[in-house]
């Protein structure tokens, strides 16, 4: 839910208006519009890209996932690997555009550690490939943008820990 909608429904649960500090919160979300709109379009355009070189990046600091017996091990299973840091790249779009991480712990991180528990995934190396995907993605953005989805990248990463 957006801060805008979030707010609404708080304040029409007490039959009020916004509250100076709802209004100011809206403020900066409608204010820092354009660059969230920008970051997220950026990660949209160049999600290939990123996803590509961020597991190139992985496998060679973790070549025991993609090694014989590793979780990622085979043409088949590294796809899905590629494919979950696809996913986890779309839901940080999300919550960039949202300027709220809560659908991107919803939709990705509720239970993440028991699934990949159960899948044998080590989820440090997940974390690993959300690092690496901050970092490609980062380095195509002005100072500020970047400072600004790195923050959703490092919730990933912190939720990961
Ligand atoms: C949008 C929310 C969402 C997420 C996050 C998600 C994750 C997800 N990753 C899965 C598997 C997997 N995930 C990985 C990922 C990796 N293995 C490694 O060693 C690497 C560290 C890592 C890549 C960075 C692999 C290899 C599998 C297949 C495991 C198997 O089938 O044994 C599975 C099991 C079912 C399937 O194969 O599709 C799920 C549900 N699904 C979702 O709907």
């Amino acid at each position: 839910m957006s801060i805008v909608t979030k707010s609404i429904v708080n304040a029409d649960a007490e039959a009020r208006y916004l509250s100076p500090g709802e209004l100011d919160r809206i403020k900066s979300f409608v204010t820092s519009g354009d660059r969230r709109l920008r970051i997220a379009q950026t990660l949209t355009d160049s999600r290939e890209r990123i996803v590509k070189q961020a597991g190139d990046q992985l496998f060679q600091k973790r070549p025991d996932v993609v090694s014989p017996g590793g979780n990622a091990y085979g043409e088949e299973m590294t796809a899905t690997c590629l494919r979950d840091m696809d996913y986890y790249l779309r839901l940080i779009t999300y919550g960039v555009v949202a300027g709220d991480v809560t659908p991107i712990e919803e939709i990705g991180l509720v239970g993440v550690r028991e699934m990949y528990k159960s899948l044998g995934t080590p989820i440090d190396a997940v974390a690993e490939s959300v690092r690496a995907m901050k970092s490609v993605a980062t380095s195509m953005m002005s100072g500020e943008d970047a400072s600004e989805a790195g923050n959703y990248f490092d919730y990933v990463i912190g939720a990961m820990q």
